[in-house]
């Protein structure tokens, strides 16, 4: 029996790993939350199993995870069941790798300052150079967050905080492979709980994708429909800057309309259009291997935004502003000069303003420098510079 210690028990990897390896049969999971033991208690009074409602097909029981360690209550035991693990796997949200906007691990960060202080173990990074360092057999370290080249950054993380650690890993054990990742999972919600008679449902829709970089140290699960590819940057460029391009657009536009959910802001007329000229500028920047691939994924895509029973909620998109724009808005418009994008980074900006001018908070890491930023003289120069895009103002203020 494989093991894979995963970090991060959220929605999407209940809806996407888990579910992948429940069908693959031959493993099974512990999983690591990294702060709060909500999840751990919700699961554990029911064995660890929960209800997987995959939209409009049927009802899953996944079983296979066995135990969630809460770091919060003692990093030893995270570290004793990583030292045996086949696969050490994190879906930790982009603001969980602690990078900063030029893509290298951000040595201001609080938590990673306590874990370089020898404080108990808080990071994903922290506990993956500490056990790497006390390695002896092969591991593969598996990111399953939207990120471009996801696991290439993963490393250059860890080996920045084994630096400054002083722990000494030995690569040879270790390989990352790259991975692109996708599966709309939206946030539980009471009518999902009744309807699966269970509290700790996930609710998910029938379309999933998995696209790895043919990199393993080790076994490998047999996963049914993953894509094991030589390059995964040009499947992970196509979901990050179509999907979930489109997505933080309907996000911000849509919630400053007065907009809920992802099916009412697609069917708004203009924002419809500028979905679709958003997915063809994008696409027009994609490498040359998935080109011929992006008139069908925009029309796929647009029919699962149409998804009214999932209930998809823009809020839900729409936080993390600052660590999701930089790749879903930026490098396309670098790359294209595309007024629509230009428009959607723009929805961005009178997102914040409006949160800020309305006293509402906003869901970011970042949101005390974004209220700054925003009542500053030049907001817009001020916002950018957060994303260390000053040099697009010239074209986003056109
Ligand atoms: C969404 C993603 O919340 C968000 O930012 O864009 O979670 C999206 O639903 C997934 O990446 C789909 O695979």
């Amino acid at each position: 029996m494989g093991r894979i210690i995963h970090f991060g028990l959220g929605n999407f990897a209940r809806a996407h790993l888990l579910d992948f390896t429940a069908d693959a049969g031959g493993w099974d999971v512990v999983a690591v939350s990294l702060r709060s033991p909500k999840v751990r208690d919700g699961l554990a009074v029911q064995g660890f199993s929960y209800t997987l409602n995959v939209q409009g097909q049927e009802i899953k029981r996944i079983e296979i995870l066995k135990d969630v360690l809460v770091a919060s209550e003692g990093f030893q035991p995270i570290l004793d069941a990583m030292a045996t693990a086949d696969i050490i796997s994190a879906t930790v949200t982009e603001k969980g790798y602690h990078l900063n906007t030029d893509g290298k691990l951000d040595f201001q960060d609080p938590t990673i300052l306590s874990d370089l202080a020898g404080n108990s173990i808080q990071t994903l990074i922290g506990f993956i150079a500490h056990s790497l360092a006390n390695r002896t057999s092969p591991v593969t370290i598996l990111s399953c967050d939207n990120r471009v080249e996801n696991g290439t950054k993963l490393q250059k993380a860890v080996a920045d905080f084994a630096t400054a650690a002083d722990l000494k890993i030995n690569w040879e054990n270790a390989s990352f492979p790259n991975s692109m990742v996708d599966r709309i999972t939206p946030a539980t919600t009471d009518a999902i709980r009744a309807i699966s008679d269970d509290p700790m449902a996930v609710p998910t829709e029938a379309f999933r994708e998995w696209v790895i970089e043919d990199n393993f140290s080790g076994p490998c699960p047999e996963w049914p429909e993953v894509q094991f590819v030589r390059d995964v940057k040009p499947h992970e460029l196509r979901k990050l800057r179509m999907l979930n391009g489109a997505h933080s657009l309907l996000a911000y536009a849509g919630l400053v309309q007065g907009y809920t959910y992802v099916h009412e802001a697609i069917a708004d007329p203009t924002l419809r259009s500028q979905v679709q000229q958003l997915m063809i500028d994008a696409g027009a920047t994609l490498p040359m291997a998935v080109r011929d691939q992006v008139p069908g994924y925009a029309k796929a895509l647009l029919t699962r935004f149409e998804n009214v029973a999932l209930a998809h909620r823009l809020d839900q998109i729409a936080m993390d502003g600052s660590q999701k724009v930089p790749y879903r808005f930026l490098e396309t418009l670098r790359a294209s000069s595309s007024p629509t994008l230009i428009k959607a980074v723009w929805s961005w900006i009178i997102f914040c303003r409006t949160q800020t001018a309305q006293g509402l908070p906003l869901n970011d890491p970042k949101a005390k420098e974004i209220v700054i930023a925003v009542n500053s003289e030049y907001p817009v120069i001020a916002l950018l510079e957060l994303l260390d895009a000053a040099d697009l103002a010239y074209l986003i203020q056109g």
